[in-house]
């Protein structure tokens, strides 16, 4: 991609309503507009990593035997009546009455339209266990929308439902999506760490929250510090017993603030307690009949009987990941991404626009580039040299390949590694050898 016919509106002057980084960065490097509070426009660089973050939790889920589909943002009154939580949701639920004077809201999460779908098709032990996701926008009329997409009123969210015939099935697929969880983060270059959490609005008695250290996170967190190490599970049979690999991250002490004992943080030795701040990147519920018994959705037992269906809802907050990831990876340049959620691996800076050979090397480079797979940025604008270097800086790709006139005289190339600043001069070919063998392996 050319620079030049790109849509990168990037800011030199820092947005003072930002008052975190993430924040401030998004919309210096040209990732997001915000349309009303809490409402933002992805622009195309910040599409592109919401695109990447979504692409990374569907194959974890595809790959925890979750099955996808699409269900709309625009639900019926009705429906919440049902449950019993039209009105318990007050006002973070934007209502909405259409052109026949009918109540409709716009989702803030799906526990009741899923269950509807699942009960007109399934009744019976024989259909279970079933698992079902989609990933759609939600709306939540926060009371105080901050922090860009961590806490937006429209938002992008994951949500998987699981439907069991009892609590020991539905525990499974609860251990199920913890373990997936692991994964999915740690494939992002993020270490989430599992924490007993209090189940508000969605009810339930057994919940956790996958959290990501950070000091700008909103909620107060409280471990073992053993649990901030621990290695993801990586490629397990999702089929087989997922228990133990629960119990090794749940065994030792783990809490947010809604939660938090004391009494048992006291008892870890006090050079493993860490008292921290995080973001809540995924929250996990186990929550059995609160929306089934209400709703009537029963299974058929093998023994003859009727019961309602066990559930758990399992959220990510894929638009949220994109701040976080930023909150991980950043230094006073700007972003830095990991190559696996980047926008684009690579990007090219032509030091001199105009001059034939330099001209020449960067459009070879974006070729073979582009030609490997490798998704390329070229800047191929008529700006001073700093100005190229700040903008790179800034976006944040992990690759930058520098191409001038001086370079190319002596047969060299530039590369440079944005997240070390590490630079090396070597040929154009070696250069590109180079950067594909970064770029590949398992995104
Ligand atoms: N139905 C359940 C699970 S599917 C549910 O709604 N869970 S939740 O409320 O915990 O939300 C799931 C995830 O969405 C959270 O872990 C968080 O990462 C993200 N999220 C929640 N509220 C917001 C918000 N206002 N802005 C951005 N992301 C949010």
């Amino acid at each position: 991609m050319r620079l030049s016919r790109y849509f990168l509106p990037t800011l030199k002057e820092t947005p003072n309503e930002a008052q975190i980084p993430s924040h401030r960065l998004m919309l210096r490097a040209g990732m997001i507009r915000q349309e009303a509070a809490g409402i933002y426009a992805w622009l195309p660089l910040g599409f592109k990593v919401l695109r990447n973050i979504e692409r990374i939790v569907r194959e974890e889920q595809n790959r925890a035997g979750a099955v996808e589909m699409l269900i709309p943002t625009i639900q019926p009154a009705q429906l919440w009546r049902e449950s019993g939580r039209y009105e318990a949701y007050g006002k973070e639920m934007l209502r909405i009455t259409d052109r026949h004077s009918r109540e409709m809201l716009y989702g803030p999460t799906n526990e009741e339209m899923i269950t509807s779908i699942f009960h007109s098709y399934c009744r019976s032990y024989k259909d279970l266990p079933k698992l079902l996701y989609h990933i759609q926008w939600k709306f939540r009329d926060e009371v105080r929308p901050r922090f860009g997409v961590m806490r937006g009123r429209e938002f992008l969210m994951k949500d998987t439902y699981s439907f069991d015939l009892d609590e020991a099935a539905a525990r499974r697929s609860y251990n199920r999506m913890f373990i997936a969880y692991l994964n999915t983060f740690a494939r992002m270059g993020l270490q989430a760490v599992p924490m007993r959490a209090e189940t508000g609005p969605i009810g339930g008695d057994l919940s956790h929250e996958f959290i990501i250290l950070a000091q700008t996170g909103e909620s107060a967190v409280f471990c073992h510090k053993d649990l901030v190490d621990m290695a993801p599970p990586g490629d397990v049979d999702f089929d087989g017993d997922l228990q133990p690999l629960v119990d090794a991250r749940t065994a030792l002490y783990a809490a947010t603030e809604d939660v938090h004992d004391e009494a048992a943080f006291a008892a870890i030795p006090q050079h493993k307690r860490l008292s921290a701040r995080g973001i809540e990147v995924g929250q996990v519920f186990y929550f059995g009949t609160k929306y089934s018994a209400p709703m009537g959705a029963t299974v058929s037992h093998p023994d003859g009987s009727e019961k309602p269906v066990h559930m758990g809802s399992y959220g990510i907050g894929v638009s949220r990941i994109a701040g976080a990831l930023i909150e991980a990876g950043h230094d006073e340049d700007g972003i830095i991404w990991p190559v696996q959620v980047a926008p684009f691996k690579a990007g090219i800076i032509n030091l001199r626009h105009g001059d034939a050979a330099t001209d020449a090397a960067c459009e070879q480079a974006l070729a073979a580039l582009e030609g490997t797979g490798i998704e390329t940025l070229y800047d191929d604008s008529e700006d001073r040299a700093g100005t190229k270097f700040s903008r790179m800086d800034l976006i944040g790709l992990p690759w930058q390949l520098i191409i001038g006139p001086r370079g190319l005289k002596e047969g060299t190339v530039e590369v440079k590694e944005r997240a070390t600043g590490a630079r090396s001069s070597l040929p154009l070919e070696a250069a590109l050898a180079r950067l594909e063998a970064a770029c590949a392996g398992p995104a």
